[in-house]
């Protein structure tokens, strides 16, 4: 009953990549010398109950056995296994190096950290990003790919548990970290660092598909969006109160109004009827969640940096809401 824990979609003890196996055995290892030093040290301590008579020693003598215990257990035991750890240990943050690989270069895509959400950009050939979204990270399966993270406001961490990690988000500072799937497969991933008032509410659904499956969702992504007819109104009410946020590719340049100026930017829109989830994991997708999401999202995440839209009827909500559902490639 205990071991079935172990599994899930966010569980480390269920690693599906080189990076997560190692990290996986490093555990373990830790674990097991945990377990043991535990075991000594309280069969020690049941000893000193047993033991019936002093053993007469003068201070000499005490102090000799006492400057052994601080010498052996407070130096050279710590010593050893911090040494160990390390051996064991670095060959797990090596796998996380995006170390130059015998057969070309690896996948690149860019994780954006926002209060509360997760920007990810894939770059195209010139290695400008062409194709922008968020909260849904797809990648390819089966080969090495290098996250390139940064933060656009507060330090998040990157963690897909099953995969490996985690790595801090720094404001303005870049790293990469390595991470492969071995098989096709859905992970969750979290923010693992405290970034504000919704840090729990900022997960990542992650998506390892085959790469023949992963260029065709990257292509159809990259072809320009279909022109699409009707919700007039909606595209205009988007203009007015949510284009000074959002992106929509492709969305009428004449219809933005800019009268407001934000800060900050939402999450690019262009794909969000395919999207599995709202609000960073915060409500499954499905017909009517967009207008409900835009009616309720500040009790449903409360303080997350979407204005609320009460000035906005929910007529014209439902509006945007069934037009953003048809926004898919
Ligand atoms: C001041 C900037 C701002 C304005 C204006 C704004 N939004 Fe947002 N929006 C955000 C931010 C920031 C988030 C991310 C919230 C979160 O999940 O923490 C967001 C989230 C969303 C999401 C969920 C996206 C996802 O991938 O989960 C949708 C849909 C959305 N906004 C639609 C709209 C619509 C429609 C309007 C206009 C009625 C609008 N927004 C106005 C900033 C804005
Ligand atoms: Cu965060």
């Amino acid at each position: 009953m205990l071991l079935a824990g172990c599994a899930g979609e966010m569980s480390i003890l269920d690693p599906s990549g080189p990076a997560a196996r190692h990290q996986f055995w490093v555990w373990w290892a830790m674990l097991g010398v945990s377990v043991v030093v535990a075991l000594v040290l309280f069969t020690l301590w049941l000893y000193t109950f047993r033991r019936r008579e002093q053993p007469e020693r003068t201070p000499r003598e005490e102090q000799r056995i006492m400057l052994r215990w601080v010498l052996g257990g407070g130096i050279a035991l710590p010593l050893v296994s911090i040494i160990a750890l390390l051996v064991f240990a670095a060959p797990t943050g090596r796998s996380m190096l995006p170390l130059p690989l015998p057969e070309g270069e690896a996948e690149l895509i860019e994780v954006v950290g926002h209060q509360w959400w997760w920007e990810i950009r894939y770059p195209g050939e010139n290695g400008e990003p062409d194709v922008i979204t968020a909260n849904r990270l797809v990648m390819p399966a089966g080969e090495p790919v290098d996250f390139r993270i940064v933060s656009a406001d507060v330090i998040h961490a990157f963690w897909i548990p099953r995969l490996g990690g985690k790595r801090d988000m720094l404001p303005g500072r870049h790293s990469i970290i390595r991470l492969e799937a071995d098989v096709p497969g859905v992970f969750g991933a979290q923010c693992a660092e405290y970034c504000g008032a919704q840090h729990t509410n900022m997960l990542l659904h992650v998506e390892a598909m085959p790469r023949e499956e992963y260029d065709a969702w990257l292509a159809e992504r990259r072809a320009p969006p279909a022109p699409r007819e009707g919700f007039d109104e909606a595209r205009q009410a988007f203009g007015e109160h949510c284009a000074a946020c959002h992106t929509v590719d492709g969305f009428p340049e004449e219809l933005i109004v800019d009268d407001v100026t934000y800060d900050m930017v939402g999450p690019n829109l262009t794909d969000i009827g395919s999207r599995p989830t709202l609000g960073a994991g915060v409500l499954p997708m499905e017909e009517g969640a967009i207008a409900y999401w835009l009616e309720h999202h500040q009790t449903l995440k409360p303080g997350n940096r979407m204005p609320p839209h009460n000035h906005i009827d929910t007529e014209t909500l439902q509006d945007i809401g069934a037009w953003l559902e048809t926004m898919e490639p």
